[in-house]
């Protein structure tokens, strides 16, 4: 605890910090950067024993970005954009952490960051104008704000399948891969699950173990990465205009420049320039590109499939066995609805005599045996399991902590019914508490690091904002949210995403409500949002330094 408790910022009532963030992964870190450069005494709690979230604990072989790594960083600093060297297109887990570990001791970040800390509890209290935050071990405090820079992906899920702890082999989850990394030469290895984590690592474990089977239960629409060294010649020109991009990534609807919008719809078209078109995007490589094939794409099913029957060509001629071919080829959801996932290798993987494909949809799994995993059909004897299957995403890891205001709403009961925000920065009758990236903002359908920066921002102008006004509590109206959360579905109703069993939509998670989290409208139309927001008084939010009914 810093020596001055008393705090000149938005409460005089002796708090710990002026804002305590939750978090110190890419949101949480920036977070301390921005708002220390205001003055502000902050400190991120942070669960790893070390910084860098998703990036820390994701650590499985074969992971990387989906977003190329010169847009995938931080722009709030033209020498560090200008001096961080990329080796490749997409960057890879390692280089990545590097990366944030580099702007942590840059910007002298680990100061104001405390590791080994879960955060289990937080609450408000209203008299106190004053969030007190409750480790897992039980030391408690207090700031006016609370800042939730938890995750998105950070909570991963692993099936409750009966026998699980009595699998005598080893187990893993590719959301918390050990630091050390893990040796599968000459074990037999079963992967579960084929989303963006199974389809990275899938072909790294196959070249080192005996066997592995690989048990899916969803076919994925997956392109090609086409991942490369940089051309330095490419990487000069994108650095000689790289706050230019910065800026114009705003306007687009991923928060990434440089894509030229489509301007046709798929089926004014005919088909062969439609198929040239897709395999120029499939040459290419990437998934913002291919889904600027057609403006139609997400919107019009006939259009959809015309770009989901190409990929299916696609993996028909990779894979040489016509019946594990059929069985990746994706068919029950639209292509995009659930995130596209970019792969180096993955279906040739099939080609290997060593690896099989086992459809969960089919002969699901009855029971892991101490020695394996029993489906319907089948015993299957392993060494080791590997968890990809996911994250209870988007709201797993705030619901995870006991949120609640003092002798009032929680979070919990706030959430039954699905998440419920006003422009994914707060929640109705949770008082000085933001969120970054939170559901119901376009966070996860962008470039996560353009819309962490984005909120950060925001948020630290509408403190600046209250400290200049001496206003100590803001909170989002009732009204404000409804509409925000109506407009969201809305959105998304107009689109082909509800479609699909996504984490988007929550449908990865048994019991969990299936409400469409995202804000799919577009970076572009989200920003202009919340700078009207601003513009307007903070349109939607009462300020105040008093309690006033919300
Ligand atoms: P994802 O994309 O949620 O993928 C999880 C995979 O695990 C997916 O294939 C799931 O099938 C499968 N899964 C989940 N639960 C089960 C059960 N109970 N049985 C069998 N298979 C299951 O997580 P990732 O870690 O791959 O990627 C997350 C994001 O990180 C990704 O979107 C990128 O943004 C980066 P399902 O499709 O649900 O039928």
């Amino acid at each position: 605890m810093p020596d001055d408790a008393a705090s000149p910022f938005l409460s005089d009532r002796g708090a710990d910090f002026d804002v305590v963030i939750v978090g110190a992964g890419v949101a949480g870190l920036y977070a301390i950067h921005r708002l220390r450069k205001m003055g502000l005494r902050v400190r991120a709690y942070e669960t790893g024993d070390g910084v860098g979230g998703t990036w820390f604990w994701n650590r499985y072989p074969g992971c990387r970005c989906d977003v190329e790594s010169l847009e995938y960083s931080f722009s709030f600093d033209e020498d560090l954009q200008q001096e961080w060297e990329w080796p490749e297109r997409y960057g890879t887990q390692p280089e990545i952490l590097k990366y944030v570990e580099h702007v942590v001791e840059r910007f002298d970040l680990m100061r104001d960051v405390q590791l080994n800390t879960r955060i289990a509890a937080a609450e408000f209290d209203e008299d106190a104008l004053l969030w007190t935050l409750t480790t897992a071990s039980g030391e408690r405090v207090t700031a006016p704000v609370c800042i939730m820079a938890a995750g998105n992906l950070s909570t991963p899920r692993r099936p409750d399948y009966p026998g699980l702890d009595a699998f005598t082999g080893r187990c893993y989850h590719t959301g918390l891969w050990p630091k050390e990394g893990v040796d599968f030469t000459g074990l037999r290895v079963g992967v579960v699950g084929t989303g963006s984590s199974g389809v990275q690592s899938i072909p790294h474990i196959a070249a080192q173990a005996a066997e592995l089977t690989v048990f899916q239960r969803t076919a994925n629409f997956i392109l090609p990465a086409r991942n490369h060294l940089h051309d330095p010649e490419k990487v000069r020109r994108h650095k000689a205009v790289y706050a230019e991009r910065r800026r114009a990534a705003y306007d687009t609807p991923f928060g990434i420049a440089g894509y030229p919008p489509p301007t046709k719809k798929a089926l004014e078209a005919g088909a062969e320039e439609r198929h040239a078109q897709y395999e120029a995007k499939w040459q290419e490589g990437g998934s913002i590109s291919f889904l600027f094939s057609y403006t139609d794409l997400l919107q019009d099913s006939e259009a959809n499939e015309t770009a989901a029957e190409f990929v299916r060509e696609k993996i028909r001629q990779t894979v040489k066995d016509p019946v594990t071919a059929e069985r990746l080829c994706p068919d029950n959801h639209p292509i995009g609805t659930k995130r596209l996932i970019l792969d180096t290798n993955y279906f040739e993987t099939y080609n290997e005599p060593h690896v099989s494909l086992v459809d969960l949809r089919s002969t699901p799994i009855e029971t892991i045996t101490p020695r394996g995993i029993r489906t319907t059909d089948a015993e299957f004897d392993l060494d080791a399991i590997v968890f990809a299957t996911g994250f209870d995403a988007m709201t797993g890891a705030m619901l995870a902590i006991d949120i609640r205001v003092k002798d009032g709403v929680t979070l919990e009961e706030q959430w039954t019914g699905g998440p419920r925000t006003y422009l994914g920065l707060m929640v109705a009758g949770v008082p000085n508490l933001f969120m970054v990236t939170g559901p119901q903002s376009p966070g996860v359908k962008s470039q996560m690091i353009l819309s962490i920066e984005m909120h950060v921002d925001w948020i630290a102008e509408c403190l600046e904002r209250m400290r200049r006004n001496g206003q100590r509590r803001i909170v989002a109206t009732a009204k404000a949210q409804e509409n925000w959360v109506d407009h969201v579905r809305e959105v998304a109703e107009a689109t082909l995403y509800p479609q699909a069993n996504s984490w988007y939509m929550g449908a990865n998670i048994p019991g969990k409500p299936r409400v469409f989290m995202p804000y799919v409208g577009g970076v572009h139309t989200y920003k202009k949002v919340c700078d009207e927001v601003v513009a307007k008084g903070y349109e939607g939010f009462v300020l105040s330094g008093e309690k006033v009914g919300a």
